[in-house]
């Protein structure tokens, strides 16, 4: 069910402890942690503890969770004094989403190109 944990997303363990990441940043509702196949100098991920197959699904159920995400999001940018970085959500499996529990990429500490491929 949406808002609950499952046993197996990957994300979900790394809330629990269960599974290591390096991780940046923690609030009550939210964890920022490094990729593990970084893009950029920093490329961090901000997931919802909560888990949400994805950001159109955190949106519609939990809309204060998801600004929990871009405010945590502005604050690895801020913390890795990034005065541009990016943002991204990939939803779907043809946007190239690969997890299926909701996070935001921090993308940033390089040249970024748009259109994105
Ligand atoms: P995507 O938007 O679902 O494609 O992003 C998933 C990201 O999760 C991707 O950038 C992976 O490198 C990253 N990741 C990770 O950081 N740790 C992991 O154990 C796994 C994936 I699996």
């Amino acid at each position: 069910m949406a808002g609950e944990p499952q046993d197996d997303c990957l994300f979900c363990k790394i809330v629990a402890g269960t599974i290591p990441a390096t991780i940046v940043r923690e609030t009550e509702t939210t964890v920022a942690f490094r990729d593990i196949n970084p893009q950029a100098p920093t490329h961090v991920l901000v997931i919802p503890k909560a888990h949400y197959r994805d950001a159109a699904e955190l949106a519609a159920h939990a809309p204060e969770l998801a600004a929990d995400v871009l405010r945590e999001s502005a604050a690895v940018a801020d913390e890795d004094k990034l005065d541009s970085y990016r943002t991204v959500f990939n939803t779907g499996s043809g946007a190239g989403q690969t997890v299926w529990h909701a996070h935001a990429h921090v993308l940033g500490g390089r040249g970024l190109n748009w259109p994105p491929g």
